[in-house]
């Protein structure tokens, strides 16, 4: 008798979500996230003055490209793809804060290629940085100074996709979405996914260990990478492909290119372990009361969905609305909640999966942890949703200035930072909020202001690297280091290790030509 009476509150409770699993017309995918991220050069704010001179950066001892260098280059690659005029797309990042002085891009077509820049560069002590889509948000894929730009967007083809082994071969400029896109058509899928992903390379997130939505299935690019062909800074090429999960001849120098943001070689080609598409997808996007309600429907998800779990995001209300505000094509199914999560699972049962999610969230609403939701099986509805979690940081630079800081902080303590330093910034700042990858204990905090401004610079860092620090979280929990955060790396990182690193820097790279003035300060 009680337990009929459970399955009946259960039954009630799922009944008052808006389920629309069954939509007779799926919904066409739209493609307005990602056209935005390809048509954006960054954000709304205004264009900043020279880093090298806002931030008193001294230039490195470099020589100065001159003539030669350019005919050297144009002999080499084409005329074509040598750039010395309309740069200033390859000099801004994203956020439009950081801003350098490049007077050369050069685009190589192949592996032989950028080891003969790299060659050159090494021998005239020319300073280098690699870029890839140049969606990096820390200042990390733009010159400081005068650098040379190498852009790795000519190398953009996948070599093979092998249905049998899971295993991709792809060139290093490959934009994400088309590689994503080709091991599709084998009924493989790309082990990572993140909002920028129609501009966004594959080297370029090698490069990063970018996180992105899916690490809480699929773990990070450690894993998922197989091998890598890098060229050092004195044009050697690197040879670390493998075709295979399981590979112990000595020591692992494949991992020294992930995550290493382009200061110890040039990524150009690399193999990745493509787990297979999913039958059935469903996305349940839920509304709670608190972050304690947060907390429990997350350990209910991992308790309950188990293996079928595979992304879980948190949205909170300032974020989702300024999104909402920004974009009128999003169309949010629920509002009015302090916060939000999207749970996505991924399985190969679509009754089993739908019976499990809808469980999941009968329970939840039972016991008054989960509001109110929408879970959705059909591929169109499933996009829209996304795209409600891809525009949030879009939506906080659309017309303003944003602070953003990716921080790993233990669970418990993972939202109390927003509170405080919305506290702290008062009418400074437009918008505080956070949102990110819960399941991986990824905070993305964003200040927004309506411009870049001294005063709440400083109201916020170093304020939220020592926060974090006492937490013992991580500074950069997936963005990286690059310029914007070198200062600040002692806060996660000890300085036996930060030693070692700049040993193993100047090892493969003695005259510092790559990436100059990032990572390490
Ligand atoms: P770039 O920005 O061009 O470069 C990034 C760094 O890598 C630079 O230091 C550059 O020198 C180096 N680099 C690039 N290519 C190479 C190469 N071939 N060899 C050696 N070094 C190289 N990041 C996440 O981790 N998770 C997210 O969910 C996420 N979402 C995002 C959403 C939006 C809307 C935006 C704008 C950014 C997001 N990012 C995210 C940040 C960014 O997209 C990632 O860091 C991404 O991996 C950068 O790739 P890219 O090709 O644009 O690299
Ligand atoms: C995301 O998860 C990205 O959407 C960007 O990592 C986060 O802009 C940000 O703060
Ligand atoms: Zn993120």
């Amino acid at each position: 008798m009680r337990f009929q009476q459970l399955l009946q509150m259960r039954r009630y409770a799922s009944a008052t979500l808006r389920r629309s699993v069954t939509a007779t017309t799926p919904t066409p995918a739209t493609t307005t996230t990602t056209t935005t991220v390809r048509t954006m050069a960054g954000s709304g704010a205004a264009i900043p003055e020279l880093t090298q001179i806002t931030d008193n950066v001294q230039r490195g001892n470099y020589a100065e490209l001159n003539d030669k260098d350019v005919a050297h280059f144009e002999k080499l690659l084409g005329k074509n793809h040598v750039l010395t005029e309309d740069l200033e797309g390859y000099n801004i990042c994203f956020l439009k804060r950081i801003r350098g002085n490049s007077k050369l891009v050069l685009k190589p077509g192949n592996t032989e290629e950028v080891a003969a820049i790299l060659r050159h560069c090494n021998e005239r002590k020319l300073a280098v940085v690699p870029q890839g889509g140049n969606t990096g948000l820390v200042g990390g894929s733009v010159p400081i100074c005068d650098e040379i730009v190498l852009s790795l967007q000519r190398l953009n083809k996948v070599l093979s996709v092998d249905e049998v082994t899971g295993i991709a071969v792809v060139e290093s400029g490959c934009i994400l979405e088309n590689f994503d896109q080709r091991a599709r058509e084998v009924g493989l899928t790309v082990p990572l996914d993140l909002g920028a992903k129609a501009s966004c390379h594959i080297g370029g997130n090698v490069s990063t260990n970018a996180g992105g939505v899916r690490v809480v299935r699929y773990g990070n690019l450690h894993g998922s990478v197989l091998g890598v062909e890098a060229v050092l800074a004195n044009g050697q090429v690197l040879d670390l492909m493998s075709n295979f999960k399981k590979d112990n001849t000595g020591y692992h120098m494949k991992h020294l290119f992930i995550g290493s943001e382009g200061t110890l070689g040039v990524i150009t080609k690399l193999s990745m372990l493509c787990p297979h598409t999913s039958k059935s997808v469903n996305v349940a996007f839920i509304g709670l009361n608190s972050f304690d309600d947060v907390l429990k429907t997350f350990v209910s998800a991992k308790r309950n969905l188990g293996e079928i779990l595979s992304s879980c995001e948190l949205i909170d209300e300032r974020a989702l609305n300024t999104a909402l505000e920004q974009f009128k094509f999003l169309n949010a199914p629920i509002s009015g909640y302090p916060f939000y999560m999207l749970i996505e699972t991924s399985g190969s049962n679509g009754d089993h999966d739908e019976e499990k999610i809808n469980q999941f969230i009968g329970d939840g609403m039972e016991k008054g942890e989960i509001l109110d939701g929408t879970v959705t099986g059909d591929p169109g509805k499933v996009q829209e949703i996304w795209k409600i979690r891809e525009m949030v940081p879009l939506g906080l630079i659309e017309k303003s200035f944003c602070f953003k800081y990716d921080i790993s902080l233990p669970l418990r303590d993972f939202y109390s930072i927003v509170d405080v330093m919305r506290e702290r910034c008062g009418p400074l700042a437009t918008v505080v909020c956070g949102y990110g990858h819960l399941g991986d204990s990824n905070l993305h905090l964003n200040v927004s202001c309506e411009e870049f401004n001294d005063a709440i610079y400083k109201k916020v860092e170093p304020f939220v690297y020592e926060y974090t620090s006492k937490l013992k979280g991580s500074i950069s929990a997936e963005h990286g280091i690059g310029f914007l955060k070198k200062d600040y790396l002692h806060y996660s990182k000890d300085p036996v290790a930060i030693n070692w690193m700049r040993d193993m820097k100047k090892m493969l790279d003695p005259n510092g030509i790559l990436n100059p003035y990032k990572v390490l300060n």
